[in-house]
């Protein structure tokens, strides 16, 4: 498998400085070689390319949402990169970033597959709409936008409408949702396993069912989200929206030793290290680290 490394060095989706480093740290940590290493092919396709933007140009583009044309045009060129990348046979990983990268990352996988499944492993739900958006943070609403779902500005990034089916979409590991997002979640039935189900039917059974239920679906593709603040926010200060009561690192773990064993995973993101607001110990690039280690080393060969 020759695994497409992208990064995103986006911030202007969760508008917190240092995101845009993830990139440059997670290669600086060796994530190249600990692909290399665990017997890939890696090619390191750089860098999307973002602007620098000042601070005035926040609602340039609309009143409430930060960054609009900017984030589309980022995520254009994303999607492309990813259509691309599996067109030749590649596997996208995608290194942001802030998570509003995986309008792009969908945009681009699902252009390429007939019909795919999106696993969201994040503390949050990212469905906000620009109406229900508590913070006007593009992060927010990725996968309500790649449902189809919110402003035409943001569903028709690379190419119009629908990217995902509502019943091909699964949330994992959720536990901060706004109320407009839960709203949405209901109405449109989503597959959603939040951090108390999990405490209730335990990680294993709805690793289980998430995996039954996507092998049912006739998919052709599954593009897998990750976003680190799922982990417990103890583990992860260097994040800009932690959240506690998350996974710990073995549970992490155990989340790619599940999907992974499946071999349907066609794409993935890793989203929202920020390097700069970390602990003195480096403790989340570290423990991003160990994540990244770990998906290496159990992803199809
Ligand atoms: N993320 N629901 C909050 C908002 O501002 O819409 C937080 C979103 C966090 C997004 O972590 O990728
Ligand atoms: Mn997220
Ligand atoms: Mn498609
Ligand atoms: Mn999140």
């Amino acid at each position: 498998m020759d695994i497409n490394v992208i990064g995103v060095p986006l911030s202007y989706g969760c508008d917190i400085d240092g995101v845009n480093f993830g990139p440059k740290i997670l290669r600086e940590y060796g994530i190249i070689d600990i692909i290399k290493k665990n017997g890939h092919n890696v090619f390191d396709m750089g860098d999307i390319y973002v602007p620098t933007l000042s601070k005035e140009l926040k609602y340039r583009d609309h009143p409430k949402m930060k960054y609009l044309n900017p984030i589309i045009e980022i995520n254009t060129n994303l999607a492309n990169n990813v259509y691309c990348s599996l067109k030749g046979s590649g596997f996208p990983f995608v290194i942001g970033g802030d998570h509003a990268l995986g309008m792009g990352s969908i945009a681009g996988a699902s252009n390429f597959f007939k019909d795919m499944a999106v696993i969201w492993v994040d503390a949050h739900g990212d469905i906000n709409t620009f109406e229900t958006s508590p913070s006007g943070n593009l992060h927010g609403v990725p996968l309500a936008a790649s449902m189809n779902v919110g402003d035409s500005s943001v569903t028709n990034i690379y190419y119009n409408g629908e990217k995902v089916k509502p019943e091909n979409v699964y949330l994992l590991g959720c536990r901060d949702i706004d109320s407009g997002e839960l709203a949405l979640a209901n109405e449109l039935n989503l597959n959603m396993y939040t951090m108390e189900t999990v405490g209730e039917r335990g990680l294993e059974n709805v690793l289980k069912e998430i995996i039954e239920k996507i092998k049912e679906s006739n998919v052709d593709g599954v593009h897998l989200s990750f976003d680190i603040d799922v982990l417990d926010s103890s583990l992860v200060p260097g994040t800009g929206t932690p959240v506690p009561n998350g996974f710990s690192i073995d549970e992490g773990k155990e989340v790619f030793t599940q999907l992974l064993s499946e071999k349907f995973i066609t794409s993935m993101d890793f989203v929202e290290l920020n390097p700069v607001i970390d602990n003195e110990d480096k403790r989340t690039v570290t423990n991003c680290i160990e994540i990244l280690e770990h998906i290496f080393k159990n992803i199809d060969k």
